[in-house]
């Protein structure tokens, strides 16, 4: 399902994040950045343990990454040059818009970088307890929000592990799109 929002393409995509070929692949981490289940253990599994080693070393240096930030590792061989770790809220702990915050410094960071492509997870919507409405709400709004002010950024996937996710993403970003 492909969207246009101001002149960006989006698309909504079924699959596995680690398998997608873009210029940034963005894990759903925590403030720690230590990846253990969901997509960051995937991520690490696939990338290989030098993501690991890199947000370690990104903790050691800057200390926790806020709720709503992110940090950028390299991708290791994963079909990306970089994986941006962005921090998500925990649902009934931190609030939902932290997850907008979270995806508008992640499509920033990209921006940053000079990059063309970014794929994004459901982020907050496994360990963290979101549910995928509020979440692909968030999402939604922040992508249609940055989109006029991106340049170099032409091509935002995100990419839905499983058929009720994806169904859901869908319906929301029908409405707000
Ligand atoms: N590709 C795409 N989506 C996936 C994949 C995959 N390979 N694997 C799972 N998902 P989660 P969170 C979906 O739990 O809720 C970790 O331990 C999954 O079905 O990965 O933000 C971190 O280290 C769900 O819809 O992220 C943190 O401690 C979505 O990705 C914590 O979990 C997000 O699920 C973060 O929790």
């Amino acid at each position: 399902m492909e969207f246009k929002v101001g002149g960006v393409e989006v698309v909504l995509m079924k699959g596995d994040i680690t398998e997608v070929e873009a210029d940034a692949i963005v894990n759903a981490a925590n403030s720690y950045l230590e990846h253990g289940g969901g997509v960051a253990g995937a991520i690490v599994r696939k990338g290989g343990a030098i993501i690991q080693e890199e947000s370690r070393e990104w903790v050691r240096r800057h200390g926790p990454v806020p709720v709503g930030g992110v940090a950028v590792t390299s991708a290791g061989r994963l079909r990306a040059k970089y994986v941006i770790h962005a921090v998500g809220p925990r649902c009934g702990v931190e609030p939902i818009e932290k997850l907008g915050e979270a995806v508008r410094n992640a499509l920033r960071k990209a921006e940053e970088l000079g990059l063309s492509s970014i794929a994004f997870p459901a982020i907050s919507t496994g360990i963290f307890g979101c549910p995928y409405d509020a979440a692909a709400l968030q999402m939604a709004q922040a992508i249609k929000e940055a989109a006029p002010q991106l340049r170099s950024v032409r091509r935002i996937m995100v990419v839905l592990y499983g058929e009720e996710a994806f169904q859901k993403f869908i319906e929301v970003f029908k409405k707000t799109i």
